[in-house]
């Protein structure tokens, strides 16, 4: 049945990149079977995204041969080479890594923040590394990127070039790690691998500060602010291989008690050289993101633009997402920050669940979710604010100095076609 399923998603995989009217697909979650544990369902959605993603890339890729055999040279238009079994790459969870995979990894971040930046400084003087670029790239566009059109793909081909700049100039050899919400939920993030403050970790908790007040979230916004407690950290960061690291721009707006934002009076990309900071909030990531929160936001959401408002937490709601959770159960500086958030290492393990989750969430309804206009929804700006166009498949993300070339959006829906060829496991 699915086989059947795939190999029509082939064919409509070109024509929807050709322009043409696209057939309706079935759901393909059938094969689902939930049980009473949530980690359990989500390994099992893990399997069959793979499962489903690979076979529509097989028969992606028997399409193409079959047209060449005929002559027909009409899909041959795509620059990217074919994602195929050969070159598939696979995504794994930080825990699943051996030491040495960590300390690699680790050591190409160090790499990147050794580098110098790309940025020129009369753009952002506070652009001192390759890291930086990054940073400051997701600064200056903070505003087109989150609550638009473009949130998951743009965040999908950053991560994605962030993997590529570990991997082609600092030597790396594994892939992007992630961090699964799930687990550290059940865990805590203190004894986590990712946070345990080994040498193996991406560094641990900030150093304790006591009777720190609770975060008030969108206070200025008029609608009903958010509460979030506390962690057990809030200082520098104190251990692991981050504990020396520069955060050199920012910070923007770290949404501090009574609704100040904080942000460097010198400028968001000035140089403003300080320690990493964390307040590790373990209850965060287990009311907001934890195996059943994540499982519910790919299950329940049958547009794309519900299941990113889900994701992203909808103001007002007193939920705020997955992607929320994540970020604030690592707390701050500049992990707190929206706009600055990149700058502290984790923020690409954090990203990598965001795509898994949306991967798993396309796996389900691949063509749809994947090949037409409805894989996205939203305008250019932050809650369309100001008022903007609606995003198209034909728009394009501009990564700035951390890396290239320009994208359009059609091309980064699929982890497994335009430039991309990788699943989660
Ligand atoms: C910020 O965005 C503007 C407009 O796209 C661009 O011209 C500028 O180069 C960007 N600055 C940085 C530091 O990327
Ligand atoms: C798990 O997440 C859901 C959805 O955010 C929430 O309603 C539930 O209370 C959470 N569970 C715990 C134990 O906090
Ligand atoms: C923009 O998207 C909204 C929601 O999908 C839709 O109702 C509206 O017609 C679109 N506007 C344009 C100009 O296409
Ligand atoms: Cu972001």
């Amino acid at each position: 049945m699915r086989a059947t399923c795939l190999a029509v998603l082939a064919l409509q995989a070109a024509s929807a990149v050709l322009g043409s009217p696209v057939p309706q697909d079935q759901e393909d979650g059938s094969s689902l079977v939930v049980t009473s544990d949530p980690a359990v369902d989500l390994e099992q959605l893990q399997t069959l995204a793979a499962e489903a993603l690979q076979k529509a890339q097989e028969g992606v890729s028997e399409d193409e041969a079959a047209r060449k055999k005929r002559g027909d040279t009409s899909v041959d238009k795509r620059s990217d080479p074919p994602c195929t079994l050969l070159n598939l790459k696979i995504r794994r969870e930080w825990g699943a890594l051996s030491k040495a995979e960590r300390t690699s990894y680790i050591n190409a971040v160090k790499c990147l923040q050794s580098k110098p930046a790309k940025t020129p400084a009369q753009l952002a003087p506070g652009a001192k590394t390759r890291f930086d670029d990054f940073v400051a790239t997701h600064i200056n566009q903070t505003l087109e990127i989150h609550y638009t059109g473009n949130f998951l793909s743009w965040h999908r081909y950053y991560v994605w070039i962030y993997e590529q700049a570990l991997q082609q100039e600092c030597g790396y050899k594994g892939t992007q790690p992630y961090w699964d919400w799930a687990k550290t939920a059940v865990t805590g993030l203190e004894s986590s691998p990712i946070f345990d403050g080994s040498a193996t970790s991406m560094s641990g908790n900030g150093a304790k500060i006591d009777n720190q007040p609770d975060i008030v979230l969108g206070a200025s916004t008029g609608l009903p602010p958010v509460y979030l407690p506390a962690g057990t950290g809030g200082g520098c960061v104190t251990s692991g291989p981050f504990k020396d690291m520069s955060v050199n721009l920012g910070p923007v707006a770290l949404d501090l008690p009574g609704g100040t934002s904080a942000g460097n009076p010198a400028g968001a990309l000035a140089y403003n050289p300080r320690c990493l900071k964390r307040d590790l909030t373990t209850k965060i990531n287990q009311k907001y993101a934890n195996a059943t929160a994540i499982l519910s936001n790919i299950l329940n959401p049958k547009t794309v633009e519900a299941f990113q408002m889900q994701m992203q937490g909808i103001p007002g709601s007193g939920n705020i997402g997955i992607h929320g959770g994540g970020h604030y159960s690592l707390g701050g500086d500049p992990g707190r920050d929206v706009f600055t958030s990149p700058g502290d290492p984790a923020f690409y393990l954090l990203h990598g669940m965001i795509d898994r989750t949306w991967w798993m969430w396309q796996s389900l309804s691949p063509i749809t979710r994947q090949f037409t206009s409805s894989a996205i929804s939203g305008t250019n700006t932050f809650m369309n604010s100001p008022a903007s166009p609606n995003t198209t498949l034909t728009d394009f993300i501009d990564l700035g100095f951390s890396g290239g070339p320009n994208r359009q959006i059609k091309d980064v829906l699929s982890t497994v076609s335009g430039p991309f060829c990788y699943v989660y496991i």
